[in-house]
């Protein structure tokens, strides 16, 4: 059986080779041929057992985070995926998406906060933002906290995602009572090719790159996600995990450089998602390109005094990879 780093290689060679038999471009500008499409399991009744939630995935093989449960609140399959909510003993409420864990009450505002306070505390003035995906409202709750953005715009392709955290994980999904939200129940990519020039920040909150998530770690929806900047604007990507994925997050940064002013790699550490980190690919659009290391404005004091991860410190050091990663992701 072929595993998922030696499929990379095979399908790297066989690009390299397809390439010099037609002398085309070489394909280190697309990153496509480096991403395998693993099917999402037709059954999940491997999760819930015993009174404990089991997560294991094709992109963390040969390990598994488990939790033990107190009660399930929710579990059904939506039009695109199968929907867990439960009750933890540790954890408090967790959502689960296709059997992998999306948040978990305890540690969601490490990768929220970041995603969102990142890029919109690197940026001189960000009015218009854009969330892709990010249906539990989490990273909207954060977003709210910047009283001079005047739009925030969100794309979630799953209606239920979005019902599901209002009834059950109010603490997130309270980022839809700002009103400056506008919420669309589609897809990201089609609403960016039809809104070009149009936002400040765009943050991609997706889960992981199995079955039809895949084209959100592709070129194509980076191009599109270019597209839909201002001139100055930026991307937050959900970036995966030095530990486990140099071998996804390489070719996809190759990939994009030639498209971004700046791109950059940062990263947080969280409990419940695989490994214990989770990194973001930040990428910026003109502007003055000196990319995204130091926050551009102060937080006000009482902003800081309700975050709980973020603070500009924090933003400083999550660009600081350690020796193997930034070798692995950047050649330095
Ligand atoms: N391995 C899980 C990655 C999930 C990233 N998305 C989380 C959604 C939180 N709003």
């Amino acid at each position: 059986m072929l595993n998922r780093r030696r499929l990379s290689i095979v399908f790297a060679l066989l690009g390299q080779f397809l390439s010099r038999q037609t002398g085309a471009e070489p394909r280190s500008r697309d990153n496509s041929h480096t991403m395998v499409e693993f099917p999402p399991p037709k059954d999940y009744s491997h999760l819930l057992v015993d009174g404990w939630f089991h997560e294991r995935g094709p992109l963390w093989p040969g390990q598994a985070f488990t939790l033990q449960v107190k009660e399930v609140l929710y579990h059904r399959k939506s039009k695109f995926q199968d929907v867990l909510v439960f009750d933890s003993e540790t954890h408090g409420k967790v959502l689960v998406l296709d059997g992998v864990i999306q948040c978990t009450e305890r540690d969601e505002y490490s990768y929220q906060e970041m995603i969102a306070h990142i890029p919109l505390f690197s940026h001189p003035n960000p009015e218009r933002v854009l969330v892709i995906g990010g249906g539990d409202g989490g990273v909207l709750r954060e977003i709210a906290r910047h009283p001079y953005v005047k739009d925030i715009v969100i794309c979630e392709l799953d209606e239920d995602v979005i019902n599901v955290s209002k009834k059950y994980l109010p603490f997130m999904a309270k980022g839809y009572d700002d009103p400056r939200v506008t919420v669309n129940v589609m897809d990201g990519a089609k609403f960016m090719e039809e809104n070009q020039s149009s936002f400040d920040v765009i943050i991609t909150d997706s889960s992981d790159p199995v079955g039809p998530a895949c084209v959100l770690f592709e070129t194509p929806f980076y191009k599109a996600m270019h597209g839909a900047l201002r001139d100055g604007g930026i991307i937050c990507t959900q970036g995966e995990c030095v530990w486990l994925h140099v071998d996804l997050i390489r070719p996809l940064v190759d990939a994009i450089t030639p498209l971004f002013r700046t791109v950059e790699y940062a990263y947080c550490t969280i409990p419940s998602y695989p490994s214990g980190q989770i990194g973001f690919i930040i990428a910026t659009k003109g502007g003055e390109g000196k990319g995204c290391k130091a926050p551009v404005r102060e937080a006000d004091g009482g902003m800081l005094k309700v975050l709980r991860y973020y603070t500009p410190e924090i933003h400083r050091a999550s660009f600081v990879l350690p020796a193997f990663a930034r070798r692995a992701i950047f050649g330095e």
